[in-house]
């Protein structure tokens, strides 16, 4: 019996080692342990033993069962370690993979010509001024030399809320505002925002856009001083090359008023293209203030003098990037926008 005993303890080692589960081992130990295991068989002959052979017999059942104990509480140990190491192994993160790309938007092409432009002219002293895009007729048109009625006005066809306010066409109407507020001080301002006016949209035509105004009111302001401000603005966006010159044209609200052309920067004015062989390109308004404006809006022509001129923004970045549609500004798709 007791070689029997120690027989099973090599069978013990092997079966263990063969159960892959926490249940496989259970099983395996109720087999050896258990109701109906050898041991059990052998405890039921005790009673028939003489004491001598009892205590032998005794110690050799306690001793298997503490062995089996201490096999089967290793292999569960050893299992436990199976299993935890095949976690991190599932879990097991590869720090050598590229990185999800994160996509941070970006400042839309017209904001960031808008502030570089705005940029120009702080270092040039002027300040700039924002207003609301409801406009009262009185500052959009009135007070700009357009009274009611005047024929002007069809040059810029409007969206009207009532007949006192609209959709302003222009920012001069904030300009209007600044001269009122600064009550016959100098004024020197950019006016930068959106404009409306009811147009057939296309690829140059947009009935919403941006627009840039400028104006200086103080003593002594001539057109040599207009020519020399939209020079040096011409220059830092074209080029250091750049020339500009003054045509004659009409605004209600300036006399003289001028078209401003740049010397084409794509062919150096020998004509091309893009400047329709002239050597030009119309980038500019400007003129130099009526008396009416400023006299309407508290300021002595006689004293006051002023300039002032407006550029379309998205004008001026279709020529500085080759952009050959003003509707890719609004349709904002990322191949457009990415470029900048
Ligand atoms: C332009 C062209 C010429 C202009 C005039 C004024 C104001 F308020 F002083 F009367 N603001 N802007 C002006 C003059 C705008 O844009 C093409």
């Amino acid at each position: 019996m007791l070689k029997k005993l120690l027989l099973l303890k090599d069978q013990v080692e092997i079966d263990l080692n063969s159960a892959n589960t926490i249940n496989e081992v259970n099983e395996k130990k109720a087999l050896y342990l258990g109701k109906k295991s050898p041991l059990q068989e052998i405890m039921a002959t005790m009673k028939d033993l003489s004491i001598e052979e009892r205590k032998e017999v005794g110690k050799a059942a306690n001793e298997f069962r503490s062995f089996v104990e201490e096999k089967v509480q290793k292999r569960l140990n050893e299992i436990n370690e199976l299993q935890i190491q095949k976690k991190l192994e599932s879990q097991a993160i590869d720090v050598t993979l590229p990185g999800r790309k994160f996509r941070t938007g970006s400042l839309h092409p017209l904001t960031k010509l808008t502030r570089e432009i705005e940029d120009i002219f702080i270092g040039m002293g002027y300040t700039v001024e924002e207003g609301p895009e409801i406009e009262k007729d009185l500052y959009n048109f009135e007070m700009l030399n357009l009274p009611k009625g005047h024929p002007a006005r069809e040059m810029q066809d409007s969206f009207y809320i009532d007949n006192n306010n609209l959709l302003r066409t222009h920012t001069s109407p904030v300009q209007v505002r600044t001269l009122l507020k600064r009550k016959g001080e100098p004024v020197k301002i950019i006016c930068p925002g959106k404009v409306y006016r009811r147009d057939n949209d296309d690829a140059t035509h947009s009935h919403q856009f941006m627009q840039i105004e400028g104006l200086v009111v103080d003593k002594n302001i001539t057109m040599a001083d207009l020519k020399g401000t939209l020079s040096l603005l011409c220059q830092k966006m074209f080029g250091e090359e750049t020339n500009i010159r003054f045509r004659p044209s009409f605004f209600p609200f300036t006399e003289p008023s001028v078209e401003v052309d740049v010397s084409c920067f794509k062919c150096g004015s020998k004509g091309c293209s893009l400047c329709k062989g002239s050597g030009w390109i119309e980038v500019l308004g400007a003129g130099m203030v009526h008396p009416n404006v400023l006299r309407m809006a508290g300021y002595d022509p006689k004293v006051y003098q002023g300039f002032a001129f407006g550029l379309g923004i998205e004008r001026f970045s279709m020529l500085m990037n080759s952009i050959d549609d003003i509707r890719h500004f609004y349709t904002n798709d990322p191949r457009f926008l990415r470029q900048f």
